[in-house]
Parts: structure tokens; C-alpha cells; sequence
């Protein structure tokens, strides 16, 4: 490895670390950014799978830090496809030539802050290095979750999972496919697998709530209006909740009559995506108006699907929104097709993973393909799997082992001079990631050159503020319809995991909460602690 000695060291080369990079070695700190895959893109290198695309509009989906990168860069649907989200984000790269501080190929170990030196010391699988500051870009939804299935290593054909998908393209063509869990990932590629495999065989544990996305290409006189005033037009989206266009709405869904909320969710189903939960603002607060919102969708399904009992099947029963919204495209229409069977696992659970396939129930299906979409270790899961090491030896995954608490997302006690980008307690995955990231980008890169020009060498966040942050990321959690429902927002996936809620809800006074703490010389973190 060419460096030994750094300012800072960054996990991770997607989004959030491609933009760490510029911004740190724009302001003079030596600078390197540490990525396991051979090549940047983060979530977006690894979910290759049939149909990966953002559910959240490409002219939103963009880093707005530089204008001329905004005005050049053209889209060419208005929902992206993973691989040209990876087109721009090489294009970024290459505008800011950033690839040639990113070490490809290369896995953090281990992470021990040396509390006599104050410098962490980064073990990778390719030598160690010692840095000032390390800035974990991990991403949340990057440490792909493999349920402890029974025989697993026994299947001999092609194991696959969404959250890890092949680099080769991978052709199901004259394939038996049979495809565990029903959540975005599998939502979006089970339409473009059905196409064509010669059968495919969907395994539902929980059926989910997906709105049509209407992708199509880019309107041309859309692009052009946002460009034209794309700096208002970003700062009208931090001012919604979910840091979203088109979710600024302040009517209430009780309060409409019938006809009104038919032709209002008609609408926001027909061109709104994620922002149909924006079609009243009591959806996500109030019961009774959620399950307005529920039953539309609902009903929706069995307009699409034809088999009634498929449909039935298809039709979740919680809250809408308290799981992840899905966004689709041509999901319940796959249902019509002879070639897909779904298997509803609450009948018929999976027995064992065999050499040819799996038994669900009774029934033994053979197949040449098992794709697994049974998603992440959310917010916690790429942290708490690299082994790192704060004050004393204390070790992180053991700090969280009852959930996890963190100073505003950003930082975390007995861990000093580690940042994390869009971390538990702030906003992140309950808003539209790229700005979040970047706000967060921002604000990190500030303090460590607040902290140079104030000759602070460490800096780290209390338990008690801590602790109290995560208490008022729960309360305004309880305020609201999440935490009704199983989901990776509160731990629920993984067993082993501590089932507490983590998002903070709510971009505006989260942004409001951390320019404050940063105006008032980053008050609630401690510095150049003694004892
Ligand atoms: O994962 P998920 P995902 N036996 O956790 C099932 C983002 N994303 O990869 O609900 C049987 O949502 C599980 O069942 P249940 C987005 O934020 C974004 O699909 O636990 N089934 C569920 O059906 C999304 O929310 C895009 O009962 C098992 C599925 O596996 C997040 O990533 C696209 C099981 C997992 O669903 C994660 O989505 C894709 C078991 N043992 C993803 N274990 C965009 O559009 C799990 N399941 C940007």
C-alpha cells in the first residue's frame, strides 16, 4: 500500500465517500478512501440484480455540490437504472479524479484507536495504516443478510443474492429460478427474472405494499425546468420532511370525503411513487387515515392480479409505509403469468435447502437458480462487522449489542475521531439519501477543519448525549405509524439484533438540530478529553 500516515482514512467509495474525498482533499488533509470491491459505486456496485433501479427520482437522486456537475450530467429516465447511477458516479470520479486515492481490492480488518497516540490504526487485508480521523462511509443497507437456512450448503446449482450480485450478467433463460423474500430488491427484479425463466417460484413470508413506479424516459421540458432552478429546487426539498419533492402536502385524509381521497390517491398512485404516502399529511401519524391509504393500495392489487387467492395473498395486512415502500414496475402484473407460481411461506415454511432446490410444506421444488432477496443488516450491519476499537480495547459491536446509540448519527461515545455518514439517529434511510449524505459529508469535513484551525486533536461524542438523542429519535418515532409493523427500520430482520427504532424522522429540524450543534463550536461533543 503506498501510504502509511493519513488525515484521514474513509471506508467505503461510494456516494458518501467518492464525496468525503473531494471535499477533504479540496480543504488539504491527506486523504484516502479504503473499498473492498474493485471498483466505486457502493450499494450501487453490489445490487446488480435484474431491475435494479432508485426508487427515488434521478433529478433528486444527484449530488447537488457543484453546479456545473448538475447542469451537465443528463438522465435519461426519470427513475434511474443501477448501472447508469454507476455511470455517473464513475463520471464523478473522473471529473474530480478521485480513483487515484481509492484502494480497490482492499477490506478493512480491524479499526483500534491508539488513546496514547490519538490515531486510529487501520488493519486491511493489504497492510496497516495509521490516520488522524476515520470516516466510515459504510453505506446502510450494505451488509447483505443470508438467513441461517437448513442445507444451504448443500444447493449445487446457482446461489445468488440480491445485495451481491455477480458482475457477469447472469442469463435465466430456460431456468427453473425460485426467489426467497418479497421486499424492494425482489419486487424489482421479479418482473425482468420472470421474463425469462421458463418457471420461477416466489417465496413469501410477508407479502408488501409496492406503488407503480411509471418509469419512462426523462421529459426533456421537466429537466430543463428543474436545471434552471435546480439550487430553489433542492432547497424546496429540504424543507420536506422526507427531504422529497412533491411530499409538501398539508391536508388531511380524514378530513376529505370519499370521492375526494379515491381521485387524491388515484393521482399520487399514478405519478407519485414513494410520494403516494405524501398524498395527506396524516398518513404516516394517524391510523385511521393510513388505512385509508391501505386499502386503496390493496384494492389496487386485486384490480391487477386475476387469481383472486394469489391476490389475497399478495394483499398486506400492517400499516402502510411501516415497512419500506416498494416502488415497482410491473410487479403484480408478473403474477398473471403462467410461468409464476407464489408460495405462501406462512403455510408452507421452508422445511430444508436441498442439493436441487428446496422443500416449502409438502412440495419439493427442483431449480437451476436460488435467488436469495432477503436483504441487510441495516444501519448497524457494515459497522458492527468490521472489528473496530475504541477507548480501552471497548469493542463497538459490543457498545451496541442493546441497540445503538449515536450522537446525531455522526459520532459515538468512546470512539473518537470516528465519524459516521448518515449513521443511526439521523434521518438517512427515511430520506432521500444523496443529500442527506452530503449534508453529512459537509458537516464532517467543517468540524475536522474547525477542529484543525482550533488546534482540537479529538473529538467524540458523550453517552449521555447520546443517550438522550436516541430518546427523542424514539419519541418522535412513536408520534408516528412506524414502529406498528416488523422492518429493518427497528431490527426486526436479523433475530440476533437489538430491536430498537434508528432513523430519526423529520430532515428539516434534523438539519435545523446539526447546523446548531456545529454553529455553537459542535456542542455536545467533547474535545481532547484527558481521562
Ligand atoms: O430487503 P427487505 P430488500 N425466510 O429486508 C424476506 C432498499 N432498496 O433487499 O418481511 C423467508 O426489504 C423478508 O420477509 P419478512 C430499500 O430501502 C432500495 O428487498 O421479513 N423470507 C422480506 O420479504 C429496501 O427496503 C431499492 O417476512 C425471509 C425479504 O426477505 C431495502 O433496500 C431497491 C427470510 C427482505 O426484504 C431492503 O430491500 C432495493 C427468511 N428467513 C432495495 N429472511 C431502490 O429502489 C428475510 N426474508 C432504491
Amino acid at each position: 500500500m503506498p501510504f502509511k500516515k493519513l488525515d484521514v482514512v474513509i471506508v467505503g467509495a461510494g456516494f458518501s465517500g467518492l464525496y468525503l474525498l473531494h471535499k477533504l482533499r479540496s480543504s488539504g488533509f491527506s486523504v484516502a478512501v479504503i473499498e473492498k470491491a474493485d471498483q466505486l459505486g457502493g450499494t450501487w456496485h453490489w445490487n446488480r440484480y435484474p431491475g435494479a433501479r432508485c426508487d427515488i427520482p434521478s433529478l433528486q437522486y444527484s449530488y447537488q455540490f457543484d453546479e456545473d456537475l448538475q447542469q451537465e450530467w443528463n438522465w435519461s429516465e426519470k427513475y434511474s437504472a443501477q448501472q447508469e447511477i454507476l455511470e455517473y458516479l464513475n463520471h464523478v470520479a473522473d471529473r474530480f479524479d478521485l480513483k487515484k486515492d481509492i484502494e480497490f481490492n482492499t477490506e478493512v480488518i480491524s479499526a483500534r484507536f491508539n488513546e496514547e497516540k490519538s490515531l486510529w490504526e487501520i488493519k486491511t487485508s493489504h497492510g496497516e495504516l495509521e490516520t488522524k480521523f476515520c470516516v466510515m462511509a459504510t453505506g446502510c443497507l450494505s451488509a447483505p443478510n443470508t438467513p441461517d437456512f437448513k442445507g444451504l450448503d448443500d444447493y449445487e446449482g446457482q446461489l445468488l443474492h440480491t445485495g451481491k450480485w455477480p458482475q457477469t450478467p447472469v442469463d435465466f433463460t430456460d431456468e427453473s429460478v425460485a426467489i426467497i423474500g418479497t421486499g424492494s430488491s425482489s419486487i424489482q427484479s421479479i418482473p425482468v427474472i420472470a421474463e425469462q425463466a421458463k418457471h420461477l417460484y416466489v417465496f413469501q413470508r410477508t407479502p408488501n405494499y409496492a406503488i407503480p413506479s411509471n418509469n419512462g424516459p426523462m421529459d426533456p421540458a421537466e429537466e430543463a425546468e428543474v436545471k434552471s432552478r435546480y439550487p430553489e429546487f433542492r432547497k424546496e426539498n429540504w424543507e420536506n420532511g422526507f427531504g422529497l419533492a412533491g411530499m409538501a402536502i398539508e391536508e388531511m385524509a380524514v378530513e376529505d370525503d370519499e370521492q375526494g381521497r379515491k381521485e387524491k390517491f388515484n393521482h399520487h398512485w399514478e405519478n407519485e411513487g414513494l410520494g403516494f404516502l405524501g398524498a395527506y399529511a396524516d398518513l404516516m401519524i394517524d391510523k385511521e387515515a393510513n388505512e385509508m391509504a391501505a386499502s386503496f393500495a390493496r384494492n389496487k392489487v386485486k384490480e391487477i392480479v386475476n387469481n383472486p387467492e394469489v391476490a389475497e395473498l399478495l394483499s398486506p395486512k400492517f400499516t402502510i409505509g411501516c415497512k419500506r415502500l416498494c416502488v415497482d414496475s410491473g410487479y403484480f402484473e408478473a403474477f398473471n403469468r403462467d410461468n409464476v407460481t407464489l408460495i405462501d411461506l406462512n403455510a408452507n415454511p421452508i422445511n430444508r435447502i436441498t442439493s436441487q432446490g428446496l422443500i416449502a410444506g409438502q412440495e419439493e421444488y427442483s431449480v437451476d437458480s436460488l435467488v436469495l432477496a432477503t436483504g441487510f443488516d441495516a444501519m448497524t450491519g457494515a459497522l458492527t462487522r468490521i472489528d473496530i476499537r475504541g477507548r480501552k480495547g471497548i469493542s463497538l459491536k459490543e457498545q451496541w449489542k442493546d441497540g445503538a446509540k449515536s450522537y446525531l448519527g455522526l459520532g459515538i461515545s468512546n470512539f473518537p475521531n470516528l465519524f459516521t455518514v448518515t449513521g443511526p439517529g439521523s434521518p438517512s434511510v427515511l430520506s432521500n439519501m444523496v443529500p442527506s449524505l452530503e449534508l453529512h459529508v459537509e458537516w464532517i469535513s467543517q468540524c475536522i477543519e474547525w477542529m484543525r484551525d482550533n488546534n482540537k486533536k479529538v473529538i467524540e461524542s458523550t453517552k449521555a448525549v447520546e443517550e438522550e438523542w436516541m430518546v427523542l429519535v424514539n419519541e418522535v418515532a412513536d408520534l408516528t405509524v412506524y414502529k406498528s409493523c416488523k422492518s429493518w427500520y427497528n431490527g426486526s430482520n436479523i433475530d440476533e439484533k437489538a430491536k430498537e427504532f434508528l432513523p430519526f424522522i423529520g430532515v428539516p429540524p434534523y438539519t435545523e438540530k446539526i447546523t446548531e450543534v456545529a454553529e455553537q463550536n459542535y456542542q455536545g461533543f467533547v474535545f481532547d478529553k484527558t481521562n
